[in-house]
């Protein structure tokens, strides 16, 4: 199983090498790449000075800052290229365990085997160390909305720790993703769903970045609220269609969850 964990950075110069060297350690048999959208304060270069003298380590440079979700988009299509098996998505700022990488890649084949693996606050298990309170309610809330309004069977679709099997995605139609910022998480998670995906959650410990600044403003909220209630609204609609007797246009969401896989920590 060829593993490829892409990183997206932008302003992570001092999180980047420490972030890099635990996931060489944890999963010496994953490759990295790096997406840097240019970031002023040298990650990119930092980036490249490890990719140097590893071999496993890739860099991807785009010129400017155009958020999450371009990002992985952009990192994905590189790793479906090169033949990777399974594409992970990891934050560079220290919030995502490294060393948990092993439980999400054994929770894809463990059992009846998953083709998405989110890793996930808000399972028992889970947790988040340092956060501000506006940070829980924000997260909770953005969830709760997501599963009222989508019916998205999932605890945490915004955790954005994840591992996704190759010929999965490939069935996302990734070239009309349009999310920007973290919704880009729920975008994916939704559309798996969808598509009849087995989407499973294990728990994760979120831990708050110590340095650096987060890139979480009130557009990245806002632009998560807007494209949730759009396609709410719009998957609300299929199914007045469908019950008035038209067919549906949109699978309904499977809602198999297994219990968790091992490594509970
Ligand atoms: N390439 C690229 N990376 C980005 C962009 N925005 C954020 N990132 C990276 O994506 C990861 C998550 O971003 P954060 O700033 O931690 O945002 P967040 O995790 O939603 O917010 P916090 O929970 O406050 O940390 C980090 O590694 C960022 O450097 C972007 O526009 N382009
Ligand atoms: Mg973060």
């Amino acid at each position: 199983m060829r593993v490829l964990v892409v990183t997206p950075t932008y302003q992570e110069r001092e999180s980047l090498p420490g972030t890099l060297a635990r996931v060489r350690a944890a999963v010496p048999d994953a490759d990295v790449l790096v997406v840097d959208d240019g970031s002023p304060d040298g990650t990119g270069a930092v980036a490249d000075a490890v990719a140097a003298r590893d071999r496993g380590v890739h860099v991807l440079h785009r010129t400017a800052k155009q958020g999450l979700g371009a990002a992985y988009v952009a990192g994905f299509t590189w790793g479906l290229a090169r033949g990777y098996d399974v594409l992970v998505e990891m934050d560079a700022d220290g919030s995502h365990q490294p060393e948990q990488l092993p439980v999400l890649l054994a929770a894809l084949q463990a059992g009846p085997g998953a083709d998405v693996v989110l890793g996930s606050r808000w399972v028992p298990g889970g947790r988040v160390v340092d956060w501000p309170r506006r940070r829980l309610l924000l997260s909770r809330g953005g969830n709760a909305y997501a599963r009222v309004l989508l019916g998205l069977p999932l605890a945490d679709a915004t955790g954005g720790f994840r591992a996704l099997r190759a010929d999965a995605l490939r069935r996302l139609d990734l070239a009309s993703v349009h999310s920007h910022g973290y919704c880009f998480q729920l975008d994916v998670a939704w559309r798996a769903v969808r598509a009849g995906l087995r989407v499973v959650e294990v728990p994760i410990t979120f831990v708050e970045r110590a340095h650096g600044r987060s890139k979480m403003s009130r557009a990245i909220v806002a632009e998560a609220l807007w494209r949730t209630t759009a396609w709410g609204l719009a998957h609300r609609a299929d199914a007045v269609r469908a019950a008035l007797g038209g067919t549906r246009r949109t699978p309904r969401p499977r809602r198999d969850r297994r219990p968790e896989p091992t490594g509970r920590r």
